[in-house]
C-alpha cells in the first residue's frame, strides 16, 4: 500500500462502499494516507490498489467467506455476500503491522506478503454474551465490545437486558419497568438502561459490522426487577423490593395469570420492532421458583408469542422440558441431557459449555475477579476442545454454533470486562471460524504470544496467563 492506492469497489452499491469507507477510515489514520473509495467497473490498474467485489461463483464460501488474493501491485478481496467482504477487512487488518490499530500517523512501511487465503467458518453462529444486568455497561462499552469481536469474526452478540438486578432496555408500553427496575444494580450502585433510540443504534453500529444483536428478557425465573416494577405480574399482587445481590433462582412470574402473558406480548412487540435479527432470547434458565407443569406451559405459551411477532426463540437449555417449535433454539449451558433432550426434539444447539466458556470463570486460584461454581478455566482449557465431540449425542449438524457468555456479578468496568473477556474469546471464535481437525493447542499457543502486541495496541487489558509465551 502506498500514499497513491485507492480502495476500489466494484459496482458502487451502497453497502459495499460503506464497506470500502470503513477500511479507509481504519487505515487512512494510522498510515496517514488519504485513500478514496472508488466505485469501479471491473479490476483496476495495478498501482498498489485494493479491489473488493461480491460475486457468488464459490458457494463453498457462503455467508461469510472470502477469498483473498494479494499480489505485488493488488490486494484483491471476493466474496459470495457483503459480511464476507467484512470479515476478509478484519483479514487484512491482521496482515498488516500491529501499529494499523493506532488513531494517529504511525512511520510505516505498510508492507503486506503476498498469497491467497480462501477462508469461510466452520459454524455459522459465533457469539459472545454481556449482561448488562447485573451491572449496567453504557452504550459506549457495549459498542466497544462490538468492535473487538468483530476483530475476531463473531457475526451475534446476545445481550442480556433483564434479571433480578435490573431491567436494562426502554419498554413503551410498561415504562416502570425502566424508571424503577432499572434504577439499581448489584451492589446497590445506580444502574441505567437503553432508551429504545439507543438501544436502535447499538444495533446499527453493529450491523455496520456484520453482527447481529440477539435481545433477552429472561423469564419466568430472573425477574426480581419486572415483578418490583409491576405487583400485577406477581401473584399476590405485591411487588417485592428491587434486589442488589447476587442469588439466582427466587423469582418467578405468576404464570398462570393472564396479564402476564399481556405483558410477554407488549415486551416481545416492541423488542421484535428493534431487532432486524432472528432471534429474540426469553431466557427460561434457574427458574426454581416455578412449578415444573408452569414452566413447561409458560415456554409453549411464550414460543407462541415469539413466532407471533415474526421471530424465532432462543432459551437456555432448561426449555427443551417444554414441546419446541420448529426454529426454537437451545442454548447449552450445564446440563448435557437438558440439550441432548433439545436435539431429539429437532432444535439447533448454541453450545456454552459454563466449564469451557463462560468468561466470568476465574482463570486460576489467584484471580481475583469472577466466580468458579462451574470451573476455573485456563487458556488451554478454553481452547482445547471441540464444538461437536464435547457431548456424545450433539453432533456437528445439531449445532449452531458457539457464544461465550460474561455474567457481570463481579465486573463492573471495562478494563474488567476486558481482563475476563482476553485472550480467552480470541481463542474460542477459533473454535467456530476454524476446521475443527486442523487446531491445535500447541501451535495456537505460539500465535497467541504473539498476538499480544495487537491487542496491547487495541487497548486490551488483557489476562497474562504463564501458560503463554508473551511477545513484548
Ligand atoms: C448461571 S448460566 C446463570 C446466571 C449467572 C451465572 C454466573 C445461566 C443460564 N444462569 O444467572 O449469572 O450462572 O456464572
Amino acid at each position: 500500500m502506498k500514499g497513491k492506492s485507492s480502495i476500489y469497489v466494484e459496482g458502487g452499491s451502497p453497502e459495499l462502499m460503506n464497506i470500502g469507507q470503513w477500511l479507509a477510515d481504519k487505515l487512512n489514520p494510522p498510515t496517514g494516507f488519504d485513500m478514496k473509495v472508488k466505485d469501479s467497473k471491473g479490476t483496476p490498474g495495478s498501482g498498489n490498489n485494493i479491489y473488493l467485489s461480491v460475486s457468488d461463483n464459490d458457494p463453498e464460501l457462503g455467508e461469510e467467506g472470502y477469498l483473498l488474493n494479494i499480489s505485488e501491485k493488488l490486494i484483491t478481496l471476493t466474496a459470495n455476500k457483503p459480511a464476507g467482504l467484512f470479515r476478509g477487512i478484519q483479514t487484512i487488518r491482521q496482515l498488516l503491522p500491529d501499529s494499523v490499530e493506532l488513531g494517529t500517523a504511525q512511520k510505516g512501511p505498510w508492507k503486506i506478503s503476498t498469497g491467497i487465503i480462501r477462508d469461510y467458518p466452520t459454524y455459522p453462529f459465533r457469539s459472545s454474551m454481556l449482561d448488562v444486568s447485573r451491572h449496567f455497561f453504557s452504550v459506549d462499552d457495549v459498542k466497544r465490545y462490538i468492535d473487538l469481536i468483530a476483530f475476531y469474526k463473531m457475526n451475534f452478540m446476545h445481550l442480556h437486558l433483564a434479571d433480578d438486578q435490573g431491567w436494562r432496555i426502554e419498554i413503551k408500553s410498561w415504562p416502570n419497568l425502566t424508571i424503577h427496575g432499572g434504577s439499581t444494580q448489584v451492589g446497590g450502585g445506580k444502574g441505567g438502561f437503553y432508551t429504545q433510540e439507543q438501544y436502535k443504534d447499538i444495533v446499527k453500529y453493529a450491523a455496520d459490522r456484520y453482527i447481529t444483536i440477539i435481545p433477552e428478557i429472561d423469564m419466568p425465573g430472573h425477574t426480581n426487577a419486572a415483578l418490583a416494577s409491576y405487583p400485577e405480574l406477581n401473584c399476590n399482587n405485591k411487588a417485592p423490593a428491587l434486589y442488589t445481590k447476587t442469588a439466582v433462582g427466587f423469582s418467578t412470574l405468576c404464570v398462570r395469570k393472564d396479564t402476564i402473558y399481556k405483558f410477554i406480548d407488549d415486551v416481545v412487540r416492541e423488542l421484535a420492532a428493534l431487532t432486524p435479527g432472528p432471534y429474540i432470547h426469553l431466557g427460561g434458565d434457574e427458574s426454581h421458583a416455578t412449578k415444573k407443569d408452569d414452566y413447561i406451559f409458560f415456554i409453549d405459551t411464550v414460543q407462541a408469542i415469539v413466532q407471533k411477532h415474526g421471530k424465532q426463540m432462543i432459551g437456555w437449555e432448561e426449555i427443551s422440558q417444554s414441546k419446541l417449535k420448529p426454529g426454537t433454539v437451545v442454548q447449552y449451558w450445564s446440563n448435557a441431557e437438558h440439550a441432548i433432550t433439545g436435539v431429539k426434539k429437532g432444535a439447533k444447539i448454541i453450545m456454552s459449555p459454563a466449564t469451557k466458556v463462560y468468561l466470568d470463570m476465574k482463570y486460576d486460584s489467584t484471580t481475583k475477579l469472577g466466580q468458579d461454581w462451574a470451573a476455573r478455566i485456563e487458556i488451554d482449557s478454553a481452547y482445547n476442545w471441540k464444538l461437536s465431540t464435547r457431548v456424545p449425542g450433539i453432533a456437528r449438524e445439531n449445532i449452531l454454533g458457539v457464544e461465550a457468555p460474561l455474567w457481570s456479578e463481579t465486573v463492573t468496568n471495562m478494563d474488567e470486562i476486558e481482563y475476563l473477556v482476553f485472550p480467552r474469546l480470541v481463542g474460542i471464535a477459533e473454535l467456530g471460524w476454524s476446521p475443527e481437525a486442523t487446531r491445535s493447542w500447541d501451535e495456537y499457543k505460539v500465535r497467541l504470544g504473539k498476538h499480544a502486541p495487537r491487542m496491547k495496541v487495541l487497548g486490551i487489558d488483557y489476562y497474562q496467563s504463564k501458560q503463554i509465551t508473551w511477545t513484548e
